[in-house]
Parts: structure tokens; C-alpha cells; sequence
């Protein structure tokens, strides 16, 4: 899989790619992640990517033509050279009309915002389906609406609170989808047994020691007894989900379970 990020930010990306599965999963060619400065597509020479917004009021707004270049850009692997400053029509590449572009077919394009729909692992597995994935980080107060049409296949947010930005949620998107690419996670199994896969939360954990700081494991688990512990696993992983997730269980409010 091939994952293109937009962002004002590349830097922000050094740790979360360069480390632990993430990393290894690039090392062994399971995905190719780009990182693409936005400022490349600027125009002026204070390389704006914001604007105060039409109408008045608070805060600025991400710039749609910055955007919409960068996005084309992106989607046909042209240089920012061929597609900065073409608001008014796609880019020229000497005759033959790119192959994607802004309002048109593109590749899965995630732009992040909160007022998106909630990342979930029902999402996640759709998306690690896809050859290619481009992601949009926002900033400032918000971006310009025909981004949303003409760029967004997707809008996604990572949750019903405010960040300064798209580039944690899109951070967060980009491991939850590599650990599902194929040979990456080493024991295909645990990806099944996670929380949520099976729409409950996991079940609680031990390893050794034995006994720490007076607290010992449950004795079902050290039985031998498969059945048993399977049953136990179940029962807590229930009670688990009705204690701090029930709407994983009566579908009130929140995703229920075939949508997490
Ligand atoms: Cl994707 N962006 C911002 N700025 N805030 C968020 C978010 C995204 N998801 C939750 N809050």
C-alpha cells in the first residue's frame, strides 16, 4: 500500500514512522508512506497556506486552491511546479489531461476534521483494503468548503473533542490501518482478538509474575482448562463493555458492534 500525508507538518511524522511496527512494516515494503510539505504549492512568497475567512469572524481558513494543487499533485505524481497556481483549471501536463483530478476520480482521499465521521475499526479495515490512500491534514479554524467537495472522499475525526490539527488523527490512522496489512502484525491471530474486532472490549490480561504486589492471577487461568478459560475470557470482556462502552452492546448512541 502506498499512504500519502499533506500536512504543514512533515516533521510531526519522524517518530510515529520510524518506529516499532510502523517502521518495519516500511522497511520490509508492506507501505510506502510519503510525506508532502503543503507549502510546496504555494504561490506567494510568505508561502501562505491560510486565509482570513469570506464573511468575517474568528480564526483562519486553509486555503482551497494550496489544496487542491497539492491534492492533484499527489494523486498523479506530478511535481508541485505542474499543478501550483491552477485554481482555475486542472493542470496542464502537455496535452494529456491528468488522470485524477479535484471533483473528479481520485484515490481515497481522507481529509481530517472534527467534523468528520469517527475513525472506527470498521473504517480501518475498509481503508486497508485500498492500493493507495492520501491524507489531508487541516489546521486553523478549518478548511475551505470546496476542499471538502472536490478533494474529500472521506472526512474523518478521531473523536468528539478539539486538536490544534489533522496530523495525530492522521498519525493514528496510518498505524491502525499498516498492523492490518498483510505480514505485519506476526501472529495474524491477534489482530482478530483485539478490542473491538469482535465488538467487545478485550478481556483482561496477565503474564509473569505470579503474584505482584500481593495481587495473584486468576486461578482459571493457570487450569489448563481451554474451555474454561474461554468462557472466563468472554464473561469479562461482557462485562467489560457494559461497564464502560454499553453502547457497543444495545446500539444506543454510539456505533454498534458490526460498525466498530
Ligand atoms: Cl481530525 N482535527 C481536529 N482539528 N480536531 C479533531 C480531529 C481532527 N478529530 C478530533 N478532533
Amino acid at each position: 500500500m502506498r499512504i500519502d500525508v499533506l500536512t504543514i507538518f512533515p516533521g510531526y511524522f519522524a517518530g510515529p514512522l520510524d518506529t516499532s511496527l510502523v517502521a518495519t512494516a516500511r522497511a520490509r515494503g508492506a507501505v510506502d508512506v510519503r510525506l508532502h510539505d503543503l507549502r510546496d504549492w504555494t504561490t506567494d512568497r510568505h508561502r501562505s497556506v491560510d486565509d482570513a475567512p469570506y464573511g468575517g469572524g474568528a480564526g483562519m481558513v486553509m486555503r482551497g486552491d494550496v489544496l487542491v494543487a497539492a491534492a492533484e499533485s499527489v494523486w498523479n505524481d506530478l511535481p508541485p511546479s505542474a499543478t501550483v497556481g491552477t485554481a482555475g483549471a486542472p493542470a496542464d501536463v502537455g496535452g494529456a489531461p491528468p488522470r485524477y483530478v479535484a471533483g473528479g476520480a481520485r484515490p481515497r482521499t481522507v481529509v481530517f476534521t472534527p467534523r468528520g465521521r469517527p475513525l472506527t475499526q470498521a473504517l480501518v479495515r475498509e481503508l486497508a483494503d485500498e492500493d493507495r490512500l492520501v491524507l489531508v491534514c487541516g489546521r486553523y479554524e478549518g478548511i475551505d468548503e470546496r476542499v471538502h467537495e472536490l478533494v474529500a472522499t472521506d472526512e474523518v475525526s478521531l473523536g468528539d473533542y478539539v486538536l490544534m490539527g489533522g496530523e495525530v488523527a492522521a498519525a493514528a490512522m496510518v498505524e491502525a490501518v499498516v498492523r492490518l496489512l498483510p505480514g505485519v502484525l506476526g501472529n495474524a491471530a491477534s489482530a482478530a482478538e483485539e478490542s473491538f474486532e469482535g465488538g467487545l472490549l478485550e478481556h483482561p490480561l496477565y503474564t509473569r509474575p505470579p503474584e505482584l504486589r500481593g495481587r495473584t492471577v486468576p486461578p482459571v487461568l493457570t487450569s489448563g482448562d481451554h474451555a474454561a478459560v474461554a468462557a472466563w475470557r468472554r464473561a469479562r470482556a461482557e462485562e467489560r463493555t457494559r461497564a464502560v462502552r454499553p453502547d457497543l452492546l444495545d446500539g444506543t448512541g454510539g456505533a454498534g458492534p458490526e460498525e466498530v
